[in-house]
């Protein structure tokens, strides 16, 4: 544990931050995790692998967001939280690694495609002023990550400005300076920039897990279609599991503690 704090922890963390994660309980972090998945066992070194939350945005999962505003039923997308925050916090008691994701532009629009902004034809649209500030804008409130599963200091936020979270960002030379190379993925919307991302992340030999409850989309079929595709022919993208079985997983890792004598 201590060695993963003074690996991957800056001088700029909070000293509370550091010695939360030292007195966690001790997840034995040298041997291999392994968790019961489609369309086969998901195994995987605690030290190499990242959790990685994909824009859980208030202007996607917030009543009275942008997504809400569109039409869309956001409880779809907040039946994510809970499970999210589970996962969330006992991935921070072992000591793991976190990265987040946000969806959005420079406030002067110039990383904004003219395709993205016109596409939809509607009358309101990125950029424009929103019920949570202007609409998929770094700085504005709508674009923040939900207070539920805010970041903490020590870990990184990629800001992305394409649904896929390796395009425009610098999170593959982030995850290569800390030797990731597998991905728990969880997030919003399971058919856009979470399968986008499972699928850049596979090209560039990433082995991601994909969980369904942790994993929200406004339309059901889409949530049902965007994890098969992902498992399809022998895992093509990846592997999908539920954040219960990740859960145990991870129990069954972290040794019991001892009982005095
Ligand atoms: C995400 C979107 N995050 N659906 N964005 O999936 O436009």
């Amino acid at each position: 544990m201590l060695h993963i704090c003074r690996a991957f922890c800056s001088l700029t963390i909070p000293r509370f931050e550091l010695i939360a994660e030292i007195s966690s309980p001790a997840m034995n972090l040298s041997s291999t995790v392994s968790v019961e998945a489609e369309p086969y066992v998901y195994e995987f070194n605690p030290t190499q692998t990242a959790l990685l939350i994909i824009d859980m945005q208030r202007d996607f999962l917030e009543p009275g967001g942008f997504g809400e505003m569109l039409g869309n039923d956001v409880s779809r997308l907040r039946r994510t939280i809970e499970p999210n925050q589970k996962l969330l916090t006992a991935w921070r008691a072992s000591g793991l690694q976190v990265i987040h994701t946000r969806e959005g532009h420079r406030p002067d629009l110039s990383d904004l495609p003219p395709s993205k902004k016109q596409r939809g034809r509607s009358t309101i649209s990125i950029g424009d002023p929103g019920p949570m500030g202007r609409i998929l804008v770094r700085g504005e409130a709508g674009h923040d990550i939900i207070p539920e599963l805010y970041p903490l200091r020590s870990e990184p936020v990629v800001d992305k400005p394409g649904k896929g979270a390796f395009f425009g960002t610098d999170l593959h030379a982030i995850l290569q300076n800390r030797g990731i190379q597998k991905l728990v993925v969880t997030g919003v919307t399971t058919e856009v920039c979470v399968n986008t991302t499972v699928r850049e992340a596979n090209d560039r030999g990433y082995e991601c897990l994909v969980l369904e409850d942790c994993v929200g989309s406004y339309f059901p079929e889409f949530q049902d279609m965007g994890l098969r595709m992902i498992k399809a022919q022998g895992g093509i993208f990846g592997w999908v599991s539920h954040s219960d079985r990740l859960l145990t997983a991870l129990g069954e890792n972290t040794p019991a503690p001892r009982t005095p004598a």
